[in-house]
């Protein structure tokens, strides 16, 4: 019938966005999902996940010789974070700009990071880089399928064109 909403009718890509411990120790967790929500993006999997230092190693292994690199392990792996997969046109970059510079002093107000932190060591979310990033993410920290859903929200047509 019309009111069926097609999946697959609409070109979209995956981002992993994750809600790091701070972000969660904070109580950012509802704010920052909502802030997605909004703009149109569409939750396709979300997890709290006790992170084993092995993961973080992986997740960020492109930085493993950076001097941060183990204090930035210990801060992931410092307690809960919230791990999601995103899905909408554009996502990775789309995300980015919500999500603010990696320096939360240089992020801009408005976006997560300039409204909610000061310190690049504290800066409250991940999000991928690139689309091969994001497949990469996805694949580490989602890689058993365990409640990933692959639906399309029946409004869809009012926010896609
Ligand atoms: P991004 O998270 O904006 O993509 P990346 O350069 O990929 O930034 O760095 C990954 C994470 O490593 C940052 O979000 C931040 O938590 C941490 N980090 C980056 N640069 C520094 C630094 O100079 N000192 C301490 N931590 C850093
Ligand atoms: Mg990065």
């Amino acid at each position: 019938s019309r009111h069926v909403v097609r999946a697959g009718r609409f070109e979209t890509e995956r981002t992993y966005i994750m809600i790091k411990p701070d972000g969660v120790q904070r109580g950012h967790v509802g704010e920052i999902i909502s802030r997605f929500e909004k703009k149109g993006m569409v939750l396709k999997a979300l997890k709290t996940y006790q992170c084993p230092k092995a993961v973080a190693e992986e997740h960020y292994k492109d930085l493993s010789s950076k001097p941060f690199f183990g204090d930035l392990v210990n801060y992931i792996c410092s307690g809960p974070v919230v791990a999601m997969i995103w899905e909408g046109p554009g996502v990775v970059k789309s995300a980015r700009l919500l999500i603010g510079a990696t320096n939360p002093l240089e992020s801009a107000p408005g976006t997560i990071r300039g409204d909610l932190a000061v310190e690049v060591g504290r800066n409250v979310i991940h999000g991928s880089d690139s689309v091969e990033s994001a497949e990469r993410e996805i694949e580490l920290w989602f890689g058993d399928k365990a409640g990933v859903v692959d639906w399309t929200p029946t409004i869809t047509p009012w926010v896609r064109e």
